[in-house]
């Protein structure tokens, strides 16, 4: 088992990643940016280094930096967590080339799900359904048109290269596809320096459904099921829970098999999230794969039991999932997760500055990942998320009652934070109906 691990991240999940850390009798060194000087992912660690000004590209973004720190901490691991470095494969070579283990899939698995393109040609290939599409990517908005006619209006533009909904535009017919297929190939030139394009049939109010899958260095490959995240803003989720209303066992279990097999095939190690679109007859389709551990992990920890953060880490170590999970992955009951984000809670724009009160709920079920405190600073340089409140029920009518009320309990003041927002949703009777897709929280907003 390693001795020493660096969490190169900062907020709720390095001091998450920390905490796994702490419990696998691991010694873990924070970095930290002199905006987060008082933070807690410092004051937890077992060491802590300053790596640089507030500025993202010149402290957790800034790899030289990231990694003379763990050389001089003599770490043996790096833990990525989410967003920052944790999908970058050039970060994850350089690790590999200093000898330290980086927490997460080979390089080469990272750079191939993190073409889009790629990895849905890899998924078409072991029979994983995709969206009707391109095959590869357009050259041109001659041949987007040729492949738009062959599978037929709506389609959606994607940028291979994208993520968090940029350069993707949706095609109703064949009139508009030359200027938006244009808007969109700048649009991923200018954000991911690559604009290759391609294209997919247009899914209308789809589900946003995740399985979530374990995989290590032996071959083995384990899904622990769902995740369902359709209520988003702007490819932000705001709220996710496990199971999905419109999962069935079977459907579970079949999907799960077919991407235990597919993952194995292409060598997958680590946490990993595979995104699929829901249709209304309930028919997947797979959209993109993420080779990291996800805010919303936790809605699999409270149904499955295991560990995500402690398995992964143990996955690095070389453990086999037979030694990691001792036994079948059972679901038991039903977890929903709040994201509290410091927000305006209309204009929904980062909300900076000082926290005056912050009671976080407790009690049966409830669980809060933050490293949020009173009188603590939000400083203005990074993610909004301050807090992650989780609850199970036994099932999801217990889960709804029981966030409601944990909601009602939550106080933070000094900033706006999307609480007042999270407790409109929980009473809104489409979405405790479970009658909703990725459209909800417009609709929700236009009618309030
Ligand atoms: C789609 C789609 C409909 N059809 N693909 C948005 C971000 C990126 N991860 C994929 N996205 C979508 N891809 C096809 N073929 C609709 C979306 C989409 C969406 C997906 C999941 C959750 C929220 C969404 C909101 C708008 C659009």
């Amino acid at each position: 088992m390693f001795n020493k691990i660096l969490v190169a991240n900062r907020g709720e999940i390095a001091l998450r990643v920390i905490c796994a850390c702490k419990e696998l009798g691991i010694r873990s060194v924070a970095i930290y940016s002199e905006a987060d000087r008082n933070s807690l992912h410092v004051r937890f660690a077992d060491e802590a280094i300053c790596i640089g000004p507030p500025q993202l590209a010149q402290s957790y973004l800034n790899v030289p930096a990231v990694i003379s720190a763990a050389e001089i901490a003599n770490v043996d691991a790096i833990h990525p967590g989410y967003g920052l470095l944790s999908e970058n494969a050039n970060f994850a070579e350089v690790c590999e080339a200093s000898q330290i283990k980086f927490i997460g899939p080979p390089p080469e698995v990272i750079r191939l799900m993190g073409e889009k393109e790629k990895a849905r040609a890899a998924m078409k290939q072991y029979g994983v359904p995709i969206v009707p599409g391109s095959d590869g990517v357009v050259a041109s908005a001659e041949e987007a048109l040729e492949w738009a006619r062959q599978i037929g209006f709506p389609v959606i533009v994607k940028a291979t290269a994208g993520g968090g909904g940029r350069g993707m535009r949706i095609v109703r017919n064949e009139e508009e596809l030359p200027a938006l297929y244009r808007q969109a190939q700048s649009e991923a030139a200018g954000a991911f320096g690559n604009g290759d394009l391609y294209l997919e049939r247009y899914v209308e109010n789809p589900r946003h459904i995740e399985f979530q899958v374990l995989g290590d260095e032996h071959g083995n490959v384990v899904s622990l099921g769902e995740r369902e995240c359709s209520i988003q803003r702007r490819h932000q989720k705001l709220l996710e829970e496990s199971p999905s209303v419109r999962m069935t066992s079977e459907l579970r279990k079949e999907t799960g098999d077919m991407l235990s097999k597919t993952l194995s095939a292409v060598g997958y190690q680590n946490a990993g999230t595979i995104e699929f679109l829901m249709d209304q007859q309930r028919r997947l389709y797979f959209i993109e794969m993420n080779t990291r551990i996800q805010v919303e992990h936790p809605v699999t920890e409270m149904v499955t039991d295991v560990d995500l953060v402690k398995s992964q880490i143990m996955i690095a170590a070389g453990a086999k999932l037979s030694d990691v999970l001792q036994g079948p992955i059972v679901h038991r009951g039903h977890a929903i997760e709040c994201r509290i984000n410091a927000e305006h809670p209309e204009k929904f724009t980062p909300s900076a500055g000082k926290i005056t009160t912050f009671n976080p709920p407790g009690g049966t079920g409830v669980r809060i990942d933050t490293a949020a405190y009173a009188e603590g600073t939000i400083p203005p340089y990074y993610d909004s998320l301050i807090a992650k409140l989780v609850v199970r029920g036994k099932d999801r009518a217990e889960a709804i009652s029981r966030m409601s009320r944990a909601l009602g309990m939550f106080i933070v003041e000094g900033i706006y934070t999307t609480i007042p927002l999270h407790r409109r949703i929980l009473a809104d009777p489409e979405f405790r109906a479970g009658n909703f897709d990725t459209g909800f929280i417009e609709r929700f907003l236009a009618k309030k």
